[in-house]
């Protein structure tokens, strides 16, 4: 889908770039606007080598084009209006029309040119996080290049040496423009598709933002304060679930570009850590975990089979990282008896009421009007109830009946009789 605005932002661009002439404008390829935040199935690559494509967790992967055996993409960072979850919208900084940018996925040993086009108020440049390249190619302002201003296009073009998973975020104005959701996830695939072959292939990163309720712009020099945690700038129930068959061998790949690491967990299944940002982790060093700890700037990728059906719950294990905006700088209230004060109180404000002395269950339910662009500090409801979860939350939904490919939501779990925890009577 091309709107009329990448049309606009590739014109101005080209006389920007001192490309005026028809021949000119081929040569930068067009840039695919996606607006929406839904999870797109993967697609088989339409030309170049076979590759086993990846999910990117609402979102998707990047076009390309093949020019003279060169792999050609076009990244335009500009300004964007992300949905985090139904109910409120941010306004960061993205690439080709969404926080994070598209997905770029090549081959080992692919030679892969990235227009960059800066469509920012500011200057910017990308650095292509952990790739092996030369060293003019690795995006630092200042010191490996200048850096890219206003209205101009800047050209990457180095060979994908190694396969692995990588991401791509600018280091200029760093930390402004990751607090506005700069970043984007690379995956180079393995020269042959059979090597590290599994059924379903998940990418994320976490990143986090500090949005006062009722605004909507991140305030960009927050340290550690951070309100919304996000995977892919969503929060739950905003971020999907990763859908997958009974039986499937499941990778998991994820990248840390927020301000604190993140204890990542699964619930049900066992995993091994195979990859980092570093490479591939050798079969004999490989042990079993359930949650791995991911720090700022690493990536991770996991893998399981997905032996058993049902909503397994999916999460960073950080408890104040799953819960949203509305959460924070709560008061304890826990055993504290405001019986005396509340009568004082409702004299004045009618609609009072007393909450938290029992604990915050019940603010999963709680229906109270909140200010406009903001989200509660849990929600979304299952099949048993309020399910009292916010951030970086999601199920991994395991079926029998899932096709291969598929990853619609298949709805909740149905237990077979008699295996839910049950009450004593
Ligand atoms: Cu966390």
């Amino acid at each position: 889908m091309i709107s009329r605005r990448s049309f606009l932002a590739t014109a101005t661009t080209l006389v920007g770039a001192g490309l005026v002439s028809k021949a000119g404008a081929a040569s930068i390829p067009e840039a695919q606007i996606v607006q929406h935040a839904r999870t797109l199935p993967p697609t088989a690559p339409a030309n170049g080598r076979p590759f086993n494509p990846v999910v990117t967790l609402n979102g998707r992967s990047a076009p390309w084009r093949m020019k003279n055996g060169w792999k050609e993409f076009h990244l335009i960072a500009e300004p964007v209006i992300r949905e985090l979850a139904p109910g409120m919208k941010a306004t960061l900084w993205g690439y080709n029309g969404s926080s994070p940018g598209p997905t770029i996925e090549v081959v080992e040993g692919d030679k892969v040119r990235v227009f960059v086009t800066n469509k920012l108020p500011e200057h910017t440049t990308i650095h292509w996080h952990g790739q092996r390249l030369p060293n003019g190619m690795d995006g630092v302002g200042g010191v490996t290049q200048p850096q890219i201003p206003v209205g101009k296009t800047y050209v990457y073009e180095f060979e994908a040496k190694r396969p692995g998973t990588f991401m791509y975020h600018p280091h200029a104005d760093e930390v402004t423009q990751m607090a506005m959701g700069m970043m984007g996830f690379w995956v180079t695939h393995p020269k042959n598709p059979e090597q590290h072959k599994v059924d379903r292939d998940f990418v994320f990163l976490l990143n986090s933002y500090d949005i006062e309720p009722g605004s909507s712009t991140p305030k960009v020099n927050t340290m550690l304060d951070f309100n919304l945690w996000t995977w892919n700038s969503r929060v739950f129930p905003g971020i999907d679930p990763l859908v997958c068959r009974q039986g499937d061998r499941v990778r998991i790949r994820f990248g840390n570009l927020s301000m604190t690491n993140h204890p990542i967990h699964i619930h049900g299944h066992e995993f091994e850590v195979t990859g980092t940002d570093g490479g591939w982790v050798p079969k004999s060093a490989r042990w079993p975990e359930v949650t791995t700890d991911v720090a700022v700037g690493q990536m991770r990728a996991i893998e399981f089979d997905a032996t058993d059906a049902g909503d397994w719950a999916f999460h960073c294990h950080k408890g104040h990282h799953t819960m949203n905006a509305m959460g924070h700088g709560v008061p304890t209230m826990i055993g504290v008896d405001q019986s005396k004060i509340a009568e004082k109180i409702i004299r004045i404000i009618p609609d009072y009421m007393v909450m938290g002395d029992k604990g915050m269950a019940d603010m999963g339910s709680m229906e109270m009007p909140l200010p406009d662009n903001t989200l509660p500090m849990m929600s979304g409801n299952g099949p048993f109830g309020p399910i009292e979860m916010g951030g970086m939350f999601t199920t991994v939904k395991i079926r029998k009946d899932q096709k291969p490919g598929d990853y619609k939501d298949p709805g909740w779990y149905k237990h077979p009789k008699g295996s839910v925890a049950y009450e004593l009577k």
